[in-house]
């Protein structure tokens, strides 16, 4: 396989950004590919239904899209459970679909990324298999066993996300073995250098048909205590949190070598780099802002182009929060490239969060703050958390964890609403998850025709982040709006300075903003505003979100 058969063609950058990477310069669009499209009518998504919407895609003006996992797998975790490396699943389609995917996909700019699952395998993977079938197996150190505790017991107090523990007794051989996640996702051993080099054979794979990088799933569990010492309790555990927060996870989470192993798969990455088309790599990570950051590693050996910043999906919708959020991130982030998430296929939707007023304000905030946005499907047009009924419900960390508040990840995982056709333009029959009842008035069909729609203002604002360096390059700086629910920040350059307003409340404000010159020119408003418009007097309307250039 050629790599160069299907090479993205190069943007022209605005000079100012010269010097940028595309994945500094654009956006990432997330595919949860079992609900995106369906092109042969089973209820669930597949790659060929990917291409057929790569038109739909291309119009966002985003740089890349990131496929959830594509690889043949039971599906106990629809697909985070992996049963082969390095294939498609039947239900998706072949590798040759993959491959045409690809290519149609870099034939119009877009970049594709996929999801790399390191941290476990599908219990059903025939290193597993082979893992388990004895103590001597030689692969049998390619996963984590332990013997019982005298008592029979399992060997630590380490739990599962999804509910129960974290070890599951092996009848046959005796011992147990490690899943964070599922039975059904054993994990594997990463002190282990056979385990390492399969996963970077893997990657090769890939890279070899032409990915431009990889999403890294848990990246930050890779490393495990090797003493496996109990976890701590943690003290502010409450009734009603998933029961995995009952431990703090100091043995299970962000250990050293971790950052080792990381440093590994990024000189791989760079290798590719070094030889021609830039590949990056983001990784899955849920800490605090100073841990968070050390995933960037040292220009010796750097580690993630770029850690996740799932800040946006954690605090609340609060004004005064999220621009102190934001002011300790940019500074914190020093020299790594910074990047934001509003929603993803773990998290309930950012409409049904926020509440549907407040969408455009969403979007503006996550493609006007300094650093790579992450967008989720869907959220474009304003999809939102549809309701599951109980007999419906298919994911198993719902089914795990009754009375857990959003345990399930169904809700934010519902089919695409392209049309007001039946099944929402997404299948020719009943899909695998709920259609949203709105599907008929929340649309992409509709949506695109409609030049108010939020549809086209998201494609306004990606269009203004294409010819504004400001917003992708300009430093970030935030001021002291006068409001409670008021996030007003600056992004500036040499060239210029742009200036952000958004309106968190249902309340008219008037800005008083001192020093910033007299008047300055609107470039977009989410009320459809032009002009000029006064800067010590600033008028927001309810709800409104505003970029102004300052002059
Ligand atoms: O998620 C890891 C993870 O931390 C989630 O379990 C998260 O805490 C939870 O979903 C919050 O609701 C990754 C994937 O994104 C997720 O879809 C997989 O189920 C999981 O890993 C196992 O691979």
């Amino acid at each position: 396989m050629d790599p160069h058969a299907s090479s993205v063609p190069v943007e022209p950058a605005h000079p100012a950004l010269r010097g940028l990477k595309w994945w500094q310069r654009g956006i990432i669009y997330q595919i949860y590919p079992r609900s995106f499209m369906d092109a042969n009518g089973d209820g669930v998504g597949d790659l060929r239904g990917i291409t057929s919407r790569l038109d739909y895609l291309a119009s966002l003006g985003i740089a890349a899209i990131w496929l959830s996992p594509i690889f043949p797998s039971p599906m106990a975790d629809f697909g985070y459970d992996v049963a082969d490396y390095t294939g498609v699943d039947p239900l998706f389609g072949s590798l040759a679909d993959f491959d045409a995917l690809l290519e149609a996909a870099h034939a119009r700019g877009l970049h594709v990324l996929l999801d790399l699952v390191p941290n476990h395998t599908s219990d059903q993977h025939p290193w597993f298999l082979e893992a388990r079938s004895s103590r001597d197996n030689p692969k049998r150190d390619w996963y984590v066993w332990a013997d019982p505790k005298e008592n029979g017991r399992r060997p630590n107090n380490w739990l599962s996300f999804f509910g129960g523990p974290a070890w599951t007794l092996d009848e046959a051989s005796g011992q147990y073995y490690l899943h964070q996640f599922l039975p059904q996702q054993p994990e594997l051993n990463w002190r282990n250098p056979e385990v390492r080099a399969a996963i970077a054979d893997a990657m090769r794979f890939w890279l070899d048909r032409g990915v431009d990088g990889f999403r890294v799933d848990v990246i930050w569990l890779l490393g495990k205590d090797e003493a496996l010492r109990d976890e701590p309790i943690n003290p502010d555990f409450r009734p009603g949190m998933p029961p995995h927060h009952q431990l703090l996870h100091p043995y299970t989470q962000d250990l050293p070598e971790t950052h080792r192993y990381i440093a590994e798969m990024r000189a791989l990455l760079d290798e590719y780099s070094a030889r021609g088309r830039e590949r990056t790599m983001v990784g899955e990570i849920y800490l605090p802002f100073e841990r968070l950051v050390t995933y960037y590693g040292s220009a010796e050996a750097p580690e993630c182009h770029m850690p996740f910043n799932f800040i946006l999906t954690q605090t609340g919708w609060d004004a005064r929060k999220i621009r102190a959020q934001a002011d300790r991130y940019d500074a914190l982030v020093g020299e790594g490239w910074p990047n934001w998430v509003l929603g993803n296929h773990d998290q309930p939707r950012v409409l049904s969060r926020f509440g549907r007023e407040q969408a455009r304000v969403a979007t503006t905030l996550l493609l006007t703050l300094r650093g790579t946005p992450t967008v989720y499907y869907g959220d474009e047009i304003g999809m939102a958390d549809v309701d599951i009924p109980p007999e419906r419900v298919q994911d198993p960390a719902g089914l795990r964890q009754p009375g857990v508040k959003a345990a399930s990840r169904d809700p934010e995982r519902t089919p695409m609403q392209w049309s007001d056709a039946d099944f929402a333009g997404f299948s020719t029959r009943e899909p695998w998850l709920p259609l949203a009842e709105d599907y008929r008035t929340v649309n992409v069909a509709l949506q695109d025709r409609d030049p108010n729609s939020l549809l086209n203002y998201f494609r306004a604002l990606t269009r203004l982040r294409a010819v504004t360096p400001e917003l992708v390059a300009g430093a970030y700086h935030s001021l002291e709006a006068g409001f409670d629910d008021v996030f007003v920040y600056t992004r500036s350059l040499e060239v210029g300075t742009v200036l952000v307003a958004l309106n968190f409340g249902g309340a008219a404000r008037t800005l008083h903003l001192p020093g910033l010159g007299a008047a300055g020119s609107v470039l977009l408003s989410s009320v459809r505003r032009e002009g000029e418009v006064p800067l010590e007097a600033l008028e927001l309307a309810p709800h409104e979100a505003l970029v102004v250039r300052l002059r």
